[in-house]
Formats: structure tokens, C-alpha cells, sequence
């Protein structure tokens, strides 16, 4: 299935008040220079490759001729811009320098022959640059911003006549999180301290002029990322203002009918892409409820409300005549990336989860007609949910015309609280116990999962699976929580290739926001 939900005679109707808004709070970004810690040599291990470290600092007196080669390390996950000095060395220079790039988050980039590329996205997000010096000696700064550790430089050609020496390479690192804002924390717990260690680390290097969801790929603004990413902001960089900015932009480029998209581009101009995905269009509505229950910013609510209250109506004419969501055979609603994940049952449990949302936005405008309207809907999603979609005979909802059984379909269930606190522990357990169908591959499903977890009251478990999971990917190697991680398989990709997962993924760093929340005591 192509992985593009592109709607029909798409347009975009723009609110210029709230346009502006959102420009007038773009973040100055903050610089740190760094330099490489030193050089590696990245080898296969097991099924995946390392990077050993080969040299301390870097000798900047070596000369580098042709197929001359250093990988540099950042030391950790860097977000920036690269520049660096070429000094001739030898006869005067005859011919140009022909250089070779490789940015690599994981040592694998470096490593891997992706000559053969043929993912189902972009070539062009993979990091390398071939590049021609005709003058040297000379600085050369990289117009490009890059998302890395480690830095390969190969010298594909000088001249028999002439070598560089390659000096002064820094990264000017960008980010718009302020660590000045971070608390400490009180838990004396090792894993939990680096779990929080990486999620900050991946916050911060995705917080830019808005909360990226990767710094590699795809660089903007997707709604589903944008929730998990404010949930983190509040606990640790409280940067609100972010986060207003966001929203203020989400509402302000819509689609046809003023349907919030999926995503938005910020260059060369701020622009909604043509992808709907209908639970991202109805986390709006959460977006907005997290927002001011974290800021009581009042004129915000009010102002962003009926954009809000949009998505509900959009949403609600999905419905078919029992009160389900309507199934489609295209990738209409996001979930996870579980292969062969039907969207159905889950989509009916995220309208019930941001319907509750919408309720409280109601109590907090003091608005009983939508409250009213909010709580009409609740009873009847739920009944119809309960009837078709909860199979009593094998304990769990079904989704579509297959009633397939995934994990996906039974935590948002919980996370909608549709039946109550004791059959949500039941299900869960159930659904740990007997691991059916379809399972989890997104640290983003794995969230909800330990949200739903903690809502339900069984947090030792929710640790459990916060160590297996993220923790298994820092005993992977991770410096930064990945996109996708499946501990069963190091080279799982939704796009046909691992080389453009990315390995800095905002919405892997819930852990922060989970530790902060119910477990640094
Ligand atoms: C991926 C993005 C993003 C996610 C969407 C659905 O391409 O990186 O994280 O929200 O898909």
C-alpha cells in the first residue's frame, strides 16, 4: 500500500491571524560548536556494524590523496551545519579535490553499499555528498543541514601531484531546547537515568524552528509526533511557546473544509502537505487539550477551539450506520507500522479517546451544548464498539472485515476507556499473556501502550517494558532513540530500506516524559 493519503481536489485555506501568530513565534535557534572526539573503524558485528574507536583527537598533519579515508566521531548525535579546511600539500595544486561525504547516525550508513537503493522513499534523504574543491587551499561550509555521529570524508581524487590535509572540521549545532529548563532527576535508578539521558538527547536535537520529527527525515511537522513531543516538552524543556507555535500553525494552514493535515513543510514557506490521516487530524483536538491543561492559556483555547470542534465534525462523517468507523483499503489512518495492521478498530477508539478531549475542552469554555453534543457521541461510539467490534469469545476487539486481533486495536481501546478500570487491567493482561496477532514495531505504539499501562494502573509492567524496549536500543547502540525499532530485527523499515529510517525520532522520547511523570520519586 503507498504510503501517501493524498486528498481530492486538495487546497489550502490559510487563517491569516493565525499564520502570523505562528511566525511571530519562531524560535532563535541556539548554536554550539562542536568538534570530532576522534576518529573510528567500522566493522560488521553480528548482524550489524560498530565503530571502534581508531584514534583520539585527529591528526590534522595527515595528508589524505587519492582513496585516502577517515571516519570522524561527533562523540554523540549531532544536528548542524559542517564545515572544514583543505590545505594542499605538495606540488601546487593541478587538478580540483574530489571529495566523498557520508553522514551517518548509526555506523551502519557508513558502512552499508547503497548503490543498490531502492526504498520507497526519497534516495535523496540518504546523507552523502560527492563534491568538487576547484581552489584550494579553502574553508568549505556545507550548505546543508545534517543529522549524524559520524562524519566519513573519503578523497576520491587529488592529483598524483598534490594531497590536503583535512583541518578544523566543526558542526555548528542547532536546536531551540534550552537545557537551562531541566530539572534533575531524584531517581537514583541507572536505566531509568539513561533512558531519560537519550529521550533529552532526542528531544533536543528535533526541537528546531518547530518540533521535527526527525532531523534527518523528514524534518517537519507531523500532528501524531507534534502529541507525544508536547507531552515530553512539558515535563522537561518547557519550551510552550514551541508548542503554541505548532498549533497556531496546524490551524492556520488547513485543508479543504478546514481539515487539519497530517503534516506541514516550513520551507520555503510555511504549507500544509496533501496527506490526511484521520487519527492525526483528531489529535489536534489533544494537541490542544494537553496544551492548556499544561499552560492555562486561555485566549489560545478559545481561539483554537472550533478548529478543534472541525476535526470532531469531519471525523463524525466517517461513521457508517451502526456507528463504526468506516474501513478503507488505503493508508487513511496511521496507528503504527505494523505490517498488514488493520486501522479500523483503533480509529474508532482514537474518534471515543479525542471525543472525551473535546468534552473537557467544552467544561473548560463553558460550553454545556458541546459538552452535551461531546457526550452523545461518547455513548453511542462506545455501544456500537462494544456490539461489532468486541469479540467476547476471544477476549479481545476485532478490526474490519478479517477481525483481526493487534495490539494496537486493544490499547487504544483502553486508552478510551471504554469499559472500566478492572477490564482494562483484564485485557491488557490478557494481551501480554497471549501476545495475538498483529504486534507493535513503533517506540510511537509502544508509548501508548505504557500510557495505557499507567492509566491502568499496572506501572511495574510499564517499567518493565520501558527497559526491555527503549533499553534495547540503547543496548543496541542507539545515542538517540530510533523511528523503529524491532528487537527482532535489526534491519525492519517501512519504507523497504533502513538506510532512511531515521535514528533520531522525536516520538521515541517518551521515556522522558513517562520518568518524569509517575516514576522519579
Ligand atoms: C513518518 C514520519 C512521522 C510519522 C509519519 C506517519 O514518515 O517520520 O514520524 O508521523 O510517518
Amino acid at each position: 500500500m503507498a504510503i501517501t493519503n493524498k486528498i481530492e481536489n486538495f487546497h489550502m485555506e490559510v487563517n491569516g491571524a493565525f499564520a502570523d501568530k505562528a511566525q511571530a513565534l519562531t524560535p532563535t535557534l541556539l548554536e554550539r560548536t562542536v568538534s570530532p572526539v576522534g576518529t573510528v573503524e567500522i566493522t560488521p558485528r553480528g548482524p550489524d556494524y560498530a565503530a571502534a574507536p581508531a584514534e583520539r583527537g585527529f591528526d590534522r598533519s595527515l595528508p589524505l590523496g587519492r582513496g585516502g579515508r577517515v571516519c570522524l566521531d561527533f562523540g554523540d548525535h549531532q544536528v548542524g551545519y559542517v564545515s572544514f579546511t583543505l590545505t594542499p600539500v605538495g606540488s601546487p595544486p593541478d587538478a580540483p579535490v574530489f571529495l566523498r561525504l557520508k553522514f551517518g547516525e548509526i555506523p551502519y550508513e557508513i558502512a552499508a553499499d547503497l548503490s543498490g537503493y531502492e526504498g520507497e522513499v526519497s534516495r535523496s534523504w540518504i546523507q552523502e555528498e560527492l563534491l568538487h574543491i576547484d581552489v584550494v587551499p579553502a574553508v568549505v561550509r556545507l550548505p546543508r543541514r545534517y543529522a549524524f555521529r559520524y562524519l566519513e570524508v573519503t578523497v576520491i581524487d587529488t592529483s598524483p601531484k598534490y594531497k590536503v590535509v583535512l583541518s578544523g572540521v566543526t558542526c555548528t549545532a542547532v536546536t531551540s531546547a534550552d537545557r537551562s529548563a531541566l530539572t534533575p532527576l531524584k531517581t537514583a535508578d541507572p536505566e531509568l537515568i539513561q533512558l531519560d539521558r537519550v529521550s533529552l538527547k532526542t528531544m533536543e536535537d528535533c526541537m528546531q524552528t518547530v518540533f521535527e520529527d526527525g532531523p534527518k527525515r523528514d524534518r517537519r511537522l507531523w500532528l501524531g509526533d507534534l502529541r507525544l513531543q508536547a507531552q515530553t516538552n512539558y515535563m522537561t524543556f518547557r519550551n510552550n511557546g514551541l508548542v503554541k507555535r505548532c498549533l497556531y500553525l496546524f490551524a492556520g494552514l488547513t485543508q479543504n473544509e478546514g481539515r487539519v493535515g497530517a503534516c506541514l513543510f516550513l520551507e520555503p514557506a510555511p504549507q500544509v502537505d496533501d496527506t490526511a490521516l484521520f487519527d492525526y487530524s483528531l489529535f489536534f483536538v489533544s494537541c490542544l487539550h494537553d496544551y492548556y491543561e499544561a499552560t492555562g492559556d486561555r485566549e489560545t483555547l478559545a481561539e483554537l477551539a472550533p478548529t478543534a470542534r472541525r476535526q470532531i465534525e469531519l471525523a463524525l462523517r466517517e461513521l457508517d450506520g451502526r456507528g463504526i468507523v468506516a474501513d478503507r483499503d488505503t493508508w487513511w489512518c496511521f496507528l503504527d507500522w505494523g505490517d498488514g495492521l488493520n486501522k479500523q478498530a483503533g480509529a474508532q477508539a482514537v474518534l471515543i479517546y479525542a471525543l472525551k478531549q473535546a468534552g473537557q475542552l467544552a467544561a473548560w469554555l463553558e460550553d454545556p451544548a458541546w459538552g452535551e453534543q461531546c457526550r452523545g457521541h461518547i455513548d453511542r461510539l462506545t455501544r456500537a464498539a462494544v456490539e461489532h467490534l468486541w469479540d467476547e469469545e476471544r477476549g479481545f476487539f476485532v478490526s474490519g472485515a478479517e477481525r483481526q486481533v493487534s495490539w494496537a486495536s486493544q490499547v487504544w481501546f483502553v486508552l478510551a476507556g471504554v469499559f472500566g478500570r478492572k477490564e482494562n487491567v483484564r485485557l491488557l493482561e490478557r494481551l501480554m499473556e497471549e501476545d495475538p496477532g498483529v504486534p507493535m514495531v513503533t517506540p510511537y505504539m509502544y508509548h501508548h501502550f505504557i500510557q495505557a499501562l499507567m492509566d491502568s494502573g499496572l506501572k511495574e509492567r510499564a517499567v518493565e517494558y520501558l527497559k526491555e524496549y527503549w533499553g534495547g536500543m540503547l543496548r543496541d547502540g542507539a545515542d538517540t532513540f530510533w523511528e523503529l525499532y524491532d528487537p527482532r530485527d535489526r534491519y525492519a523499515s517501512p519504507y523497504g530500506s533502513r538506510a532512511v529510517n531515521s535514528f533520531c525520532h522525536a516520538w521515541s522520547s517518551t521515556p522522558a516524559y513517562f520518568i518524569r511523570r509517575y516514576l522519579d520519586s
